[in-house]
């Protein structure tokens, strides 16, 4: 295999990505700016099929009219010449001074309504490109300290954006749904709609559930400890994985953004494993940073490192999938049997309750006694994982 992507693969980058100069909080820039047009072709090039923006890595914060103009359209020409799509668009409200205490939930009055505009300007140009998910990061939606943000107040402003841009999107009869991107902390001490989690719950507050999902991020879950692969699967089958955010982590620490099958690969080999079973159609879209150490070239090689292991992990796991060795494994570890319903066809819980097979005479220490034959089953996996087996 050449693990060679191509379109077919739905690989999208964020121009944010590639285009990330390696400022940190300890260092200036390592890199020189790119410019967007360049990335689209380079993107491109290596065989991605979308890109993703903040309207504020195509049009300068400050950008006059016609500038913002000349910036959309440079962008457009080069999607035009190489046939990269727009998948995905977002808002950046949290790099300017005015976002120090949020965007949506900021204490002051004129900054959220000033973010709401900021948005809906950039929904617009979003919908204009083709996009059809918009993911909402609130970055700067938290606090420090307990008594700076009134967490209930700050969530009915969430509440109440949500619902005014829904509500926009629906009158201008544009295609386009939001993803709401969890993390737990940084830039902010704490971040309202901390995991995945979180966000599911607070959908369904919404007037508009139906255009909400999430787009949830490698890293982001895992510096919350949290399993991600599970959260994936939870955000499958509550119908609400609109989008996501791949990229690598090594446990609870800042937000590292490596390249993805970097850090934590056995969380990414299931991750993938998942994916690919479950119909998730959407983009595999790379939000990650390639290292300050690395200069253009470095850039260009963890962008395809980033597809490479992907395709790498998607050969691993169907091979996992497909090994008759597995199919016994599991069928050993009883994933049959969890597929089935606890009660079956036309038995009711009376029936239960009046069944002595199921209780009084029930061979517990039998069921105690058996065992589950997941080490036997996760070695299987890791013998694929590392290509020592089929
Ligand atoms: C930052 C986020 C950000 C969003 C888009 O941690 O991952 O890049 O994906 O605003
Ligand atoms: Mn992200
Ligand atoms: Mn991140």
């Amino acid at each position: 295999m050449s693990y060679q992507p191509t379109p077919e693969d739905k690989f999208s980058f964020g121009l944010w990505t590639v285009g990330w100069q390696g400022r940190d909080p300890f260092g200036d820039a390592t890199r020189p700016a790119l410019d967007p047009a360049e990335s689209v072709r380079r993107l491109a090039a290596l065989g991605a099929y979308g890109v993703t923006f903040h309207d504020d890595d195509l049009i300068p914060f400050a950008a006059s009219e016609s500038e913002r103009e000349a910036h959309v359209k440079r962008f457009r020409q080069a999607l035009d010449a190489t046939g990269l799509i727009v998948p995905m668009a977002t808002t950046n409200l949290f790099t300017h001074p005015l976002f120090k205490d949020g965007a949506f939930t900021a204490n002051d009055r004129d900054v959220r309504r000033y973010a709401l505009r900021k948005t809906i300007r950039n929904i617009d140009l979003a919908a204009e490109l083709g996009a059809r998910t918009y993911v909402a990061w609130g970055g700067r939606e938290g606090a420090e300290s307990g008594a700076a943000k009134d967490v209930r107040a700050a969530l009915d402003r969430m509440k109440e954006a949500f619902d005014l841009l829904a509500s926009y999107v629906v009158e201008q009869g544009y295609d386009l749904r939001f993803a709401i991107e969890p993390k737990p902390n940084e830039p902010r001490g704490d971040i309202l709609l901390p995991t995945v989690g979180h966000a599911l719950a607070f959908i369904e507050r919404l007037e508009r559930p139906e255009l909400f999902g999430v787009n949830p991020e490698v890293g982001h879950e895992q510096m919350a400890g949290l399993n991600f692969t599970h959260g994936i699967a939870q955000a499958i089958w509550s119908g609400k994985l609109f989008h996501l955010d791949l990229n690598g982590q090594t446990g609870i620490k800042y937000d590292q953004d490596l390249r993805f099958g970097a850090g934590d690969l056995r969380s990414a080999f299931w991750l993938v494993d998942l994916l690919e079973t479950a119909g998730y159609e959407g983009p595999r879209h790379f939000d990650f940073k390639p290292p300050r150490t690395e200069d253009l070239d470095g850039v260009w090689a963890s962008a395809t490192g980033c597809m490479r292991n992907y395709l790498i992990l998607k050969e691993r796991a169907a091979a996992f999938r497909a090994d008759p060795a597995v199919r016994e494994a599991l069928l050993a570890s009883r994933l049959d049997q969890l597929a089935q319903p606890t009660l079956g066809e036309g038995e009711t819980l009376a029936g239960l309750l009046a069944e002595r097979a199921v209780y009084e005479d029930f061979d517990v220490d039998a069921a105690a006694g058996r065992g589950m034959g997941f080490e036997h089953l996760d070695q299987l996996a890791m013998d694929h994982l590392l290509g020592v087996r089929g």
